[in-house]
């Protein structure tokens, strides 16, 4: 299987607040690094670097302003003599004026954030761009026509929603790579998110859409971040109604009933007749990941890549979460091997 890098994912590197104190991301340059590793140690395939791309792709599943928010907001921030990571520090919840862009960097960063999780440093958006690039590329040599391919995209993208970034989150590779599928031509798309947390943003992207049909599987939302979705009662609304499955999962959740809800979102996902399946990888659903509750095994990511095998669909592999850093390229490159494997 071909693998898409990107070393510009080095230009990122941040803090988040984490129980209430400023402090090094677990979202760090080091992941990468270690799954480009295993996947060269494994000998998986060739890796090449990403190909450029208009700003246009990412527009398709992001607004204008958002894009140029991401953009400017380094420069923004340091112009008006901070030093620091940009962190927002205050929300437009409910009864606030939700719909108006303050004028302000302090004020455009609530705005645009979900939590205090995504920092915008020097490097984020370069880093951010060629994450991105990462992601279409590696669809583009799909829709090529490769069977599989694997984006190891850093920073991950599927908290980003269409205006909002948060959870490491900026711009939703999964979802741009969807688009392109579309906009190149493919009537129908399915993504299946299996990252540890629910993938509020893609989600949020392609809620009213009936092409784009979206599966994930996560802890539940009552008890997991991101707190506020993934419950099984969102179904979609609109033309997209009937067209989005959650799968809220309990801590503590093992491959035995892991599997059974994948089973279920790939019948759902197979009766779709998607032309293309984009998997938004996370593999912080393991056993020892240090910020979730699943006790998946480094064997369990071998059986789970050869579920999704078979759907017997063109298959994107996108990197998303993962933070026990000595052993995400393990899990990773064994979803990968075991996709296929049993083909
Ligand atoms: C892409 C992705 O996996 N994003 C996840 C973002 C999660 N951010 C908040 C997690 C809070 C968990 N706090 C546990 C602290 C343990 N000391
Ligand atoms: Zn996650």
């Amino acid at each position: 299987m071909l693998t898409v890098f990107s070393p510009k994912h080095r230009l990122h590197h941040g803090s988040e607040l984490k129980d209430g104190a400023v402090k090094p991301s677990f979202e760090n340059p080091q992941r990468a690094e270690t799954v480009l590793a295993r996947v060269q140690s494994t000998v998986l395939g060739e890796v090449i670097p990403e190909r450029e791309y208009d700003r246009s792709c990412y527009v398709a599943a992001h607004s204008e302003r958002y894009v140029a928010f991401l953009e400017n907001a380094w420069a923004e921030w340091t112009a008006t003599g901070k030093q620091h990571d940009a962190l927002p520090l205050v929300w437009p919840v409910r009864d606030l004026a939700i719909d108006r862009e303050p004028g302000f960097i302090d004020g455009k960063l609530g705005f645009y954030a979900m939590d205090a999780g995504a920092p915008i440093t020097a490097g984020t958006w370069e880093a951010v761009r060629g994450s991105a690039n990462v992601a279409l590329t590696a669809m583009d040599h799909i829709i090529d026509g490769a069977h599989s391919a694997f984006a190891l995209c850093r920073p991950p993208g599927h908290h980003a929603a269409r205006e909002y970034m948060g959870g490491y989150c900026y711009l939703n590779n999964a979802a741009i790579a969807a688009e392109r599928c579309r906009s190149r031509g493919a009537k129908r798309v399915a993504i299946l998110d299996v990252d540890f947390h629910h993938g509020n943003g893609t989600q949020n992207i392609f809620y009213e859409r009936p092409d784009v049909f979206f599966a994930s599987l996560h802890g539940d939302p009552h008890v997991s971040y991101p707190y506020f979705s993934g419950y099984a009662h969102e179904e979609g609304a609109g033309a997209g109604q009937g067209f989005t499955a959650n799968y809220p999962l309990a801590k503590g959740c093992t491959w035995d009933t892991y599997r059974q809800a994948l089973a279920d979102a790939l019948d759902r996902i197979v009766a779709f007749e998607p032309q293309f399946l984009v998997v938004s990888l996370g593999v912080d659903t393991f056993e020892h990941d240090p910020i979730s509750h699943f006790l998946l095994t480094s064997e369990d990511f071998v059986r789970m890549g050869a579920q999704i095998a078979g759907a017997h669909l063109p298959t994107l592999f996108v990197m998303e979460g993962g933070y026990m850093v000595d052993e995400i390229g393990i899990n990773a490159v064994n979803t990968l091997r075991g996709f296929e494997s049993s083909l």
